[in-house]
């Protein structure tokens, strides 16, 4: 009995393996958990429910086939799939969380999140986050026809791409005094996020207290999860074509 959590997958159809992986990890990892819990940049863009194509169908097929089998899925968003919607999580048989949520399991207490909020150093980004998160604005957005919102999100990937070239790698970690500030406010044991692709469980102090951050992997070419179990919390890594 064990609960996975996994994150920046970025799915796209320019990277085949990272599917075909994905799809691996669902029938030989998944199929055997409690439940899955993904935070995030699980798709490497998303510009709205209705751009149906054959990635979203298989994918959906394969995390609906994990709920129908008593696995429970959910949800966290990232910041290049905030607009993944109802419509598609209940194709996926998926819950949508809250973008911080508090796990109690095996009488751990664990927040979830996808790990952009805490990056409070880099500015623009967080400008640029409280722009696309207007709701009004996304609206707007989701009224456009297909081909201009393709249009709009292809310039933004390109502009972004260049700004983040110029910016300094510490820019774009976590803020510590931010870890602190969401561990203490939920009084959690540990903080479970993706986003940075550092890998890693760090340890930190919140007060008198010893807490746990674990980040995840991006599955650039290995997948990576956390896996929670009564036995404890490991950081896994694993080929996307099982030996
Ligand atoms: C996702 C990121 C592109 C970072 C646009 C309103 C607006 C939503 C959108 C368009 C882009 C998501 C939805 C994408 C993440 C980028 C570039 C940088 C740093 C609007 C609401 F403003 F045009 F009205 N978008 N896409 N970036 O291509 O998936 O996270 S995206
Ligand atoms: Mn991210």
């Amino acid at each position: 009995m064990s609960t996975y959590i996994i994150a920046d997958l970025h799915l796209s159809e320019d990277e085949p393996a990272i599917t075909a992986g994905f799809i691996n990890f669902i029938h030989q990892q998944a199929i055997h958990a409690d439940s899955l819990y993904i935070l995030g940049d699980f798709f490497n863009y998303w510009i709205g429910d209705d751009d149906q194509t054959e990635l979203h169908q298989q994918v959906a097929d394969s995390l609906k086939m994990l709920s129908e089998r008593g696995i429970p899925c959910y949800f966290i968003h990232g910041n290049r799939d905030f607009l993944l919607g109802q419509r598609y999580a209940k194709q996926c048989g998926m819950t949508i969380l809250p973008q911080e949520t508090l796990l109690e399991l095996y009488g751990k207490r664990i927040l979830i999140l996808h790990g952009d909020t805490l990056c409070i150093d880099d500015q623009a980004y967080q400008d640029y986050r409280k722009k696309v998160h207007t709701p009004w604005i996304q609206r707007i957005f989701l009224m456009l026809p297909l081909f201009i919102r393709r249009r709009i999100a292809e310039k933004m990937r390109k502009n972004s791409q260049y700004a983040s070239s110029m910016k300094a790698e510490s820019i774009m970690d976590v803020n510590p005094q931010a870890v602190i500030n969401a561990l203490n406010h939920h009084q959690a044991d540990w903080m479970i996020h993706g986003h940075t692709h550092r890998p890693a469980i760090h340890e930190v102090t919140v007060g008198d207290k010893q807490c746990f951050r674990g980040v995840l992997g991006a599955w650039h070419h290995e997948g990576s999860a956390f896996v929670i179990d009564k036995q404890g919390i490991d950081l896994i890594f694993f080929p996307f074509q099982p030996e």
